[in-house]
């Protein structure tokens, strides 16, 4: 069998790498028809199986995945837009300014990319404007329920080699809001990656994302990195908020002493969550997130998710 990695590509045409060589592959139209409920049918990643058809190569099949991250697409909430897949390592990058740290949004993340097992790392971007002692209590906080956290500055170059290191000889995705740096991060590990990053540092909601297509880079020392456009919201395509709770280490690994075993965590008495939030044993800032995560998908129970109920 001919087997590629899509690097990226939209609709129809993708470009693939095959025997050490970036080739164009056209996708089957059999392919594009049978995907209902999914936006881009094939995404950075994705393992194919290659047929040449006179000069031409066409994606004749997508390999199963071991792992994706996807959201609901912007249009038609009920469609998934998978964003990449087939992925080592998850790199969530934040920032401390412009734009601030957000950690709903990276619990968020978190959580979901628990969900598909992907091993997952925090980077904190951005430390030449200094951090502050909420910033730094978030930080620590993660650290304390076992995150691996790597603050960096790309402007001063600090501890980039860390972030180097982790990705070499594997396919790593970095994910996170639109102006964090992503792309920035890129290019230090491997400057002829050249990716386009925004030209002034300031943030603002309404100004366009830089990257606007995910797309895996080849690095120097093997391996592979993926850029994705920032995302201003993370959707949790697919999570069941009954389920939530295990994707929260934290509350997974205490949750055998509360007195209910199907205990949410929510108001149920006896419940050792929120006694070990009260003692900060469980950090409070993600004890409040999973209870706003957790009304969010209770609210889209019936849009996010698809199993039968
Ligand atoms: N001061 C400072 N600025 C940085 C740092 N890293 C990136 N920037 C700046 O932040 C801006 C945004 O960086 P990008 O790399 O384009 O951000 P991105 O996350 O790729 O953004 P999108 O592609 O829109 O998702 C650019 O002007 C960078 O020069 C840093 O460590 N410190
Ligand atoms: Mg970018
Ligand atoms: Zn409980």
């Amino acid at each position: 069998m001919k087997k590629g990695l899509v690097l990226y590509g939209n609709g129809t045409d993708y470009t693939v790498s095959y025997e050490g060589k970036d080739i164009i592959a056209r996708l089957r139209g059999k392919l594009l028809h049978t995907t209902k409920r999914s936006h881009h049918p094939v995404c950075p990643g994705d393992s194919v199986k290659l047929v040449e058809s006179g000069e031409e190569f066409v994606i004749d099949q997508i390999l199963p995945r071991k792992n994706k991250i996807s959201r609901p697409a912007n249009y038609g909430i009920r469609k998934e837009q998978v964003i990449a897949s087939n992925l080592d390592y998850l790199f969530v990058v934040a920032s401390v300014f412009s734009p601030k740290l957000n950690t709903g949004f990276l619990d968020r993340i978190l959580a979901y990319s628990n969900m598909q097992m992907i091993e997952t790392k925090i980077i904190i971007n951005k430390t030449d404007y200094g951090i502050s002692e909420e910033e730094q209590e978030s930080i620590d906080g993660y650290r304390q329920i076992g995150f691996e956290v790597i603050e960096t500055s790309v402007t001063e170059g600090i501890n980039l080699e860390k972030v180097k290191s982790a990705a070499i000889g594997k396919i790593t995705a970095f994910v996170g809001n639109s102006g964090v740096g992503k792309s920035s991060i890129l290019n230090s590990i491997d400057p002829d990656i050249n990716q386009k990053v925004k030209e002034t540092s300031t943030y603002s909601l309404k100004g366009k994302h830089t990257t606007k297509q995910a797309r895996l880079f080849p690095i120097g020392k093997g391996g592979y990195i993926l850029d994705t456009p920032g995302i201003r919201e993370f959707g949790m395509w697919n999570m069941d908020f009954e389920d939530l709770k295990n994707y929260f280490p934290e509350i997974y690994s205490i949750s055998p002493e509360c007195r209910y075993h199907n205990c949410l965590h929510t108001t149920e008495p006896g419940c050792a969550v929120i006694k070990a939030v009260e003692k900060g044993n469980i950090p409070i800032f993600r004890y409040e997130n999973y209870l706003k995560i957790f009304d969010t998908l209770y609210e889209n129970r019936n849009l996010y998710f698809k199993k039968d109920r």
